[in-house]
């Protein structure tokens, strides 16, 4: 080999070395929210903790805004298949591929935030994690969403029958469309990202969601009548691909990814809290949004309305139902 060959390979050899390139691992994760919102900072604490505790040999990429597919349920497909190596995703798409996750999205399921962390955090909810690898994904951890409520073009709603005829648009997930419809309104699957076109055209007339999701949105300039109703606390989920992470990562890898994840729970609580807070007053100081708190009798009419669900779904849950309401006790 001539002198100025060996000379070169040998510098590329200390540039790869130097870099670190030799023995990184970069997983990417899919988050559809903005860079602010408390999960995508969640996302980013958890990148921070794997690259510590990995030596940087492991990188985690947050790829935020729904960049990589604004259709939830497509992203979950992707996971599935291995395309993907992870995504932070609402348990109700993940509903359709994972049936036993349907529990947690049920109307009226949880107490508070207080006790349903009780529950996701005990065996319950290590139990549902572990049950995800039945389907080629690990579950990594949960994340808070607060509880969802619905809101509307047209009128205020402050009683079940209101909601008669509205069209609602809603996740793509089963449980969510029977849901809206038992409620009285037309359910309509649209992806996230085009529900604010969607309502400002008048092809629907309302949505459904937690506190910041309706301001990050900006649906609540087209939507002006929120009523908290409530009617699900369905937690976000961490799942990665089972065929991605078992190429690329040890089992000691897996775990140490795993941990970390479950490591930024209660710092996404804190971040969801504070951004509920900051979220209800951009909304209140807009102007012109009618906030509608449900009198006793009215919420109890929510209630009602939904035990239907429980006669389609409560049957194939009821074990695990049991075991929610009893550990909220
Ligand atoms: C949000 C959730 C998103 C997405 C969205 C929606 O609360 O964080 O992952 O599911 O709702 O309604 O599509």
């Amino acid at each position: 080999m001539k002198k100025s060959v060996i000379l070169a390979v040998m510098f590329a050899f200390i540039l790869t070395v130097s870099s670190g390139a030799f023995a990184e691992i970069t997983l990417t994760v899919a988050e559809i929210h903005p860079e602010d919102y408390p999960t995508t900072k969640g996302l980013f604490k958890f990148a921070e903790l794997v690259k510590e505790r990995s030596n940087g040999e492991i990188v985690i990429d947050v790829k935020f805004g729904g960049v990589l597919g604004q259709g939830e349920k497509e992203v979950v497909e992707q996971v599935q298949f291995g395309a993907l190596d992870m995504a932070r995703i609402s348990i109700s798409p993940v509903t359709e591929f994972v049936p036993a996750l349907e529990a947690f999205g049920l109307p009226y399921i949880w107490k508070s935030q207080e006790s349903m962390w009780k529950v996701l955090k005990g065996d319950i909810g290590a139990r549902l994690l572990k049950e995800v690898e039945n389907y080629k994904f690990y579950g990594l951890c949960y994340y808070e969403s607060g509880a969802r409520s619905f809101y509307n073009s047209k009128r205020e709603i402050t009683k079940v029958e209101d909601l008669k005829g509205l069209k609602i648009r809603v996740q793509s997930s089963q449980l969510m469309l029977d849901l809206v419809n038992v409620l009285g309104a037309n359910a309509t699957p649209i992806a996230f990202g085009e529900v604010y076109d969607a309502i400002s055209k008048g092809v629907v007339d309302g949505a459904e969601n937690n506190w910041p999701s309706y301001e990050s949105t900006a649906h609540y300039e087209v939507a002006k009548f929120y009523t908290l109703d409530m009617h699900t606390r369905v937690p976000e989920i961490l799942i990665a691909s089972k065929i991605a992470f078992d190429k690329k990562l040890t089992p000691e890898q897996i775990a140490l990814v795993m941990q970390a994840a479950q490591d930024t729970q209660d710092y996404v609580i804190e971040k969801w809290n504070e951004r509920v807070e900051a979220s209800k007053k951009i909304v209140l100081d807009s102007g012109g949004v009618t906030v509608t708190e449900l009198t006793p009798e009215a919420f109890n009419g929510f209630v009602q309305a939904v035990q239907p669900l429980y006669e389609k779904y409560g049957a194939k849950h009821k074990a695990i139902i049991d075991e929610i309401r009893a550990a909220q006790e």
